[in-house]
């Protein structure tokens, strides 16, 4: 019986390798035009991560340049929710201030953050906001305060505080940042959703604490998730939130077609196929918290953790 459920298992696996594959497969269903113009190509931190022109965020025009706009980053609809979502690039020095705008101009009260700034002694992510308590950054019209932060083993929260110079608006801003994820590999599942659970009460409350301007929209303004290309943990991150919610709401999930949906948003979305076979792992872990498991399955999948 052990042979025969290694046997399922490994076959469960790549069943799942091989549907990816032809995920992956599909071809673009956009264009990367203003990506792909030569003002805006040093704002782009990989030359072969662009972003859609159908679902791009565009960021108010300053002095008419038609290129001020432009930010490789994406709306990706949420469960039941139009563009729940903004996946984007690990800001570099040179887009730090777009990014900021662009936080401000969506409304924005939660960033979550899958990557470190440094791995494998590379630059992954630009230091963006100020990382010591009490220190401040100015951005152009921006200036960003830390208020306080508070770390666990697998990640860190900060408090920030977001000033508007022209408006002379101030917004709290929470910054979650996962700190136990490789780049093109997975996390481990249990410390994954105890983030995402986490992200999605802030998220919660401050949604609540906002003027009307939300209702109607019970997930809130556009929560932004990057990592460094923001395709493959940002990807992730999104797809495990849509299938648990999904879950939660009618009882199903479907991974292979959450993904493609939101690779039709955010291009190349989940990187890696042990990042797909992860988004099954951590829907399961949560189902089995809930006791929404059968005991035949948990034999199977209790089976499958131990190789
Ligand atoms: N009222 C705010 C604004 O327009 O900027 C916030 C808002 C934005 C409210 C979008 C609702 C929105 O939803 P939809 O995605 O349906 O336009
Ligand atoms: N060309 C880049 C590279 O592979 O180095 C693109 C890339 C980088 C793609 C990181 C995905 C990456 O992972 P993530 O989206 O999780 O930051």
């Amino acid at each position: 019986v052990q042979e025969l459920l290694n046997k399922v298992n490994s076959l469960k696996r790549k069943g799942l390798v091989g549907e990816y594959g032809s995920i992956k497969m599909e071809a673009p269903t956009g264009t990367f035009t203003t990506s792909k113009l030569k003002a805006n190509l040093p704002k782009n931190r990989y030359t072969d991560v662009l972003c859609y022109d159908h679902s791009r965020v565009t960021l108010p025009l300053i002095d008419d340049d038609p290129t001020s706009d432009y930010i490789n980053a994406n709306f990706v609809d949420g469960y039941m929710q139009k563009n729940a979502f903004i996946s984007t690039q690990g800001p570099l020095p040179k887009t730090f201030v777009d990014f900021w705008r662009m936080v401000w101009h969506n409304q924005t009260k939660v960033i979550v953050m899958t990557t470190k700034t440094i791995e494998r002694s590379r630059m992954k992510c630009g230091q963006y906001w100020p990382n010591e308590e009490e220190a401040d950054e100015q951005f152009e019209e921006f200036i960003v305060y830390n208020n306080g932060m508070s770390q666990n083993k697998d990640f860190i929260e900060t408090v920030l505080m977001l000033h508007n110079t022209n408006s002379g608006e101030s917004r709290q801003i929470s910054h979650l940042q996962f700190i136990s994820w490789p780049d093109y590999g997975v996390p481990p599942a249990a410390p994954f959703l105890d983030f995402l659970f986490r992200v999605r009460s802030i998220q919660e409350k401050a949604t609540k604490d906002m003027a009307s301007d939300w209702t109607g929209h019970p997930l809130g303004p556009p929560i932004i998730v990057h990592c460094s290309a923001g395709i493959g943990r940002t990807g992730t991150f999104i797809t495990v939130d849509i299938c648990l919610r999904r879950l939660e709401d009618v009882g199903t999930v479907d991974v292979r077609e959450t993904v493609r949906r939101i690779r039709s948003q955010r291009a190349f979305s989940i990187q890696m196929p042990d990042q797909y076979v992860f988004c099954h792992q951590a829907v399961i872990e949560q189902a089995q918290r809930q006791g929404l498991m059968n005991s035949i399955e948990q034999i199977v999948l209790e089976d499958s953790d131990s190789d």
